[in-house]
């Protein structure tokens, strides 16, 4: 009966360890996909945006929709990170999410591709 016991305390332990190693590896990289709210303008802060982004190691895809000023992108989070993205594109002069445009980058921004400057 004691040994029964046991066994069912190490099988437990063990799935317990198992479920717990699975969503570690998961964590540990691969494909993540985000959407980041940037202040693109037109279709030159739309190149500007995309080529930095595309510049960082592990950048599967970017597409960024001038209609709604979001950029999807997709990349390796083993090579890359959400915030290594948001910096880049606050470094080529436009917000990402929370992150605001660096201001020397945007001060640098022709007058059209500042915020409202094609309202
Ligand atoms: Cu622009």
């Amino acid at each position: 009966m004691k040994n029964k016991i046991i066994i069912i305390a190490l099988l437990l332990t063990g799935f317990v360890n198992a479920l717990s190693s699975k969503s570690f590896a998961s964590n540990k990289g691969g494909k993540e996909k985000v959407v980041i709210q940037t202040s693109a303008q037109c279709g030159e802060c739309q190149e500007k945006i995309e080529s930095a982004i595309k510049k960082l190691d592990g950048i599967k895809s970017v597409d960024l929709n001038l209609d709604t000023k979001k950029v999807t992108v997709v990349y390796d989070s083993l090579l890359t990170t959400l915030d290594k993205i948001k910096s880049a594109i606050s470094n080529a002069g436009y917000d990402a999410d929370d992150v605001k445009a660096n201001s020397t980058a945007y001060d640098n921004l022709p007058s059209c591709c500042k915020k409202g400057g094609k309202e």
